[in-house]
Formats: C-alpha cells, sequence, structure tokens
C-alpha cells in the first residue's frame, strides 16, 4: 500500500468505494476471508517449478492471443498479465460516455486461451492513479470465490493469483470487490473470457475433431447511464462519480445500453468482423450480466457449447442459442456464402435499440443453389 492511501481521506474513501458502505449488501469479500496458503495440490513446489512457464500476450477483443487449438506437450504455467484501467469510454454516436472500469482498457476484457491442465498464474495490477480498489473472480477456477479473496488490490498494488485450468470450457472473469460494488464493477464493463481447450482440442458430437480457422471474441456489456433534467446522459468528472446515479438506474433493471465490445457500432463499418467462404469461425460470445441470445442472421450455429462447457457434447444447426447472464458461451460456422451477415442478440430491441449488433463481412463465390433471387422486386403481374 502506497502512503497516500494511508491517511485518513483515503482510508475512508476507499472504504466507500470498495462496497464496505453497503450496509446489508452481504457478500463481502473481507467476511470470507482468505483461505491458508498451505492448500494441498496434485503437483509438489518442486513439480510446479518445473513446469515450462509461457507468457501470453493479450491481445484487444474481438481478438484472440495466439494459441494451438491441440496443446503441445504437457501442462504450462501461462503467465498472464491483467492491468486495470479506469478511463472515459464513448458508448454511442450521441457521445454518451461512462468511466469504464477495465481490465487491460477494454471492454470487455482481454480473451485468455490455456489448455485443461494448464496453471493461469494472473498478476493483476491496480495503478496508483486509479479511484478504487478491484479483484478478479474467475469462473474457470476452484476456491476463495473464484480467485476475488485472493486478489483484491487498492491503487498502487498488485497481486499474483494461480490457478489450476480443471474444467475445459469458456467461461467469464469479472470484479467481483464487495456488495453493491460487484454488479457496479460489472456494470462499467470490469469482465471479459478465458477458453480453456480440452489439450486434445474440440471434438464434434460424432467424435471428429472441430477446427476452426478464425476465432474473435464478443463481450456483450449492458450499461446503466443516467440522464439530467433535459433527458441528456450525464456526464462525470472521475471514476466512481456516478455511483449513486448508477445505482438508480440499475435498480430499474433497464439498461440504458446493451452493446458489444464497449460500445454502440464496435464490429459495424470499418470494424465488421471479417471471414471467407469456406471458413470455420470460432464465435466466444461473453456476457457476465444480462442474459442474452445470439443469433447470426443468415446463418446458423453450427456447433454450439450453449453453456460453454467443453465437457459436453455441442449442440448442433440451430437458429438462436441462449446464453445466460454470468457465462460464456461458443460457436462454430462454415461460410456458405459471401456478403454481410448480421450478428445479434435476438432480443431484437436489445439488438437495434439498445445496440448488441455486430457484422461480419464474407467475402466468396456466391452459391445459387442455396439461394437466388428468382425475381427482383417489380410491379405485380
Ligand atoms: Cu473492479
Amino acid at each position: 500500500m502506497n502512503k497516500e492511501n494511508e491517511n485518513q481521506e483515503g482510508v475512508s474513501r476507499r472504504t466507500f468505494l470498495s462496497g464496505a458502505a453497503a450496509v446489508g449488501s452481504g457478500l463481502l469479500v473481507a467476511e470470507l476471508g482468505a483461505p491458508s496458503a498451505q492448500a494441498a495440490t496434485s503437483l509438489s513446489a518442486s513439480q510446479l517449478a518445473n513446469l515450462p512457464r509461457v507468457r501470453q500476450k493479450l491481445v484487444a477483443p474481438p481478438f484472440a492471443p495466439e494459441h494451438d487449438q491441440v496443446a503441445k506437450g504437457g501442462p504450462k504455467v501461462v503467465e498472464i498479465r491483467l492491468v486495470i484501467d479506469e478511463k472515459i469510454m464513448v458508448l454511442d454516436d450521441d457521445g454518451a460516455e461512462i468511466w469504464a472500469l477495465t481490465f487491460n482498457g477494454s471492454v470487455p476484457g482481454p480473451l485468455i486461451v490455456v489448455h485443461e491442465g494448464d496453471y493461469v498464474e494472473v498478476t493483476l495490477v491496480n495503478p496508483d492513479t486509479s479511484a478504487m480498489e478491484h479483484n478478479i473472480d474467475f469462473h474457470a477456477a476452484t476456491g476463495a470465490l473464484g480467485g476475488g479473496a485472493l486478489t483484491l488490490v487498492s491503487p498502487g498494488e498488485e497481486a499474483v493469483l494461480r490457478f489450476k485450468a480443471t474444467k475445459p470450457g469458456v467461461f467469464v472473469y469479472h470484479c467481483a470487490p464487495g456488495g453493491v460494488m460487484i454488479p457496479y464493477h460489472v456494470v462499467h464493463g470490469m469482465n471479459g473470457a478465458i477458453m480453456v481447450l480440452p489439450r486434445d482440442g474440440l471434438k464434434g458430437k460424432d467424435g471428429k475433431p472441430i477446427h476452426y480457422d478464425r476465432i474473435y471474441y464478443i463481450g456483450e456489456q449492458d450499461y446503466y447511464l443516467s440522464k439530467d433534467d433535459d433527458g441528456e446522459y450525464k456526464k462525470y468528472e472521475s471514476a466512481g462519480e456516478d455511483y449513486a446515479d448508477s445505482l438508480e438506474v440499475m435498480a430499474t433493471l433497464t439498461p440504458s445500453h446493451i452493446v458489444f465490445n464497449g460500445a454502440v457500432g464496435a464490429l459495424t463499418g470499418d470494424n465488421a468482423l471479417k471471414a471467407k467462404v469456406g471458413e470455420t469461425v470460432m464465435i466466444i460470445h461473453s456476457q457476465a450480466n444480462h442474459d442474452t441470445r445470439p443469433h447470426l442472421i443468415g446463418g446458423h450455429g453450427d456447433n454450439v457449447w450453449s453453456t460453454g462447457s467443453f465437457s459436453d457434447d455441442p449442440q448442433t444447426g440451430l437458429e438462436t442459442w441462449f446464453i445466460a447472464g454470468g457465462a460464456a458461451g461458443a460457436a462454430t460456422y462454415t461460410f456458405k456464402q459471401p456478403g454481410v451477415y448480421a450478428y445479434v442478440n435476438h432480443n431484437l430491441i436489445e439488438a437495434v435499440l439498445k445496440g448488441a449488433l455486430a457484422l461480419f463481412k464474407v467475402d466468396g463465390v456466391w452459391d445459387n443453389d442455396l439461394m437466388m433471387q428468382v425475381k427482383k422486386p417489380s410491379p405485380i403481374r
């Protein structure tokens, strides 16, 4: 802890911002405490120390870090560095803005990719320029609130968490600093996803390997912005200043925005997702708070892990699938026609009025057998 946080004002501000002031909210990290560091592990300390270590170079969504679809060799320790960044983000064309709470500066945070049996070693850094304390809860992890109880970092602190990726699938991670601050941080953008691939890769329900040519990560985000008396979204000078206003809107359960990758239009226009006819695209879709129902207009879900669990066979040939708030899902599709595809939350109000829409631009040769315009729109004969 740095000196400036030791003074009385700093402590009381931290107490407020940590949610400890939220009377009756329960589920405070401090109440649950941190477990002993002597927990049993299936590998001895020296065995763990001898595992190969790799540093994963994280990239901003919708892209995924370089990875092998089938693991090469045995388990590794995969080092991840997440730096908290509290920053203003513009959410729509009207200039609505939020002091987003982010992992590595993006909403959602970066996709992490490891294999089942790997150890994920996360360094969580909270710069001294932050206003708030933060932590990280991995739904892929076992114990201690998903790591949340071991990673609560005040401004100027960092913590290192190592967990074993025992469950194959796609999982949400998110900040969960305690009490009301849990939903507050999550709906200010502080969430992302990790994919834990089976070591021998993905398989279809027929047991055959599934290989993807491209992978995109779509993080859906619900925001709860407050309006002033003129009906304009309010602006704030610093992170956390919208706390009371935000809670009021959150309590209505009615988001002002529901978007993909941080803002309306983040995955349209020049940022549309690219693919070619014949390519199999893996789409990872996370929603840390609010249920969603992805649909690819003009395409399908060839293989869909709606719950995100790679322990289960994928469902096949789906039109629309469901991803529960607090979960990530995965779907593959092999494009068969060129053109523009909208990928939407098929609550179409959430897609069109709130913003949850992305576009795929697919190159290739049109197949008249699958579809053709037999007669252009013209006067009725
Ligand atoms: Cu946080």
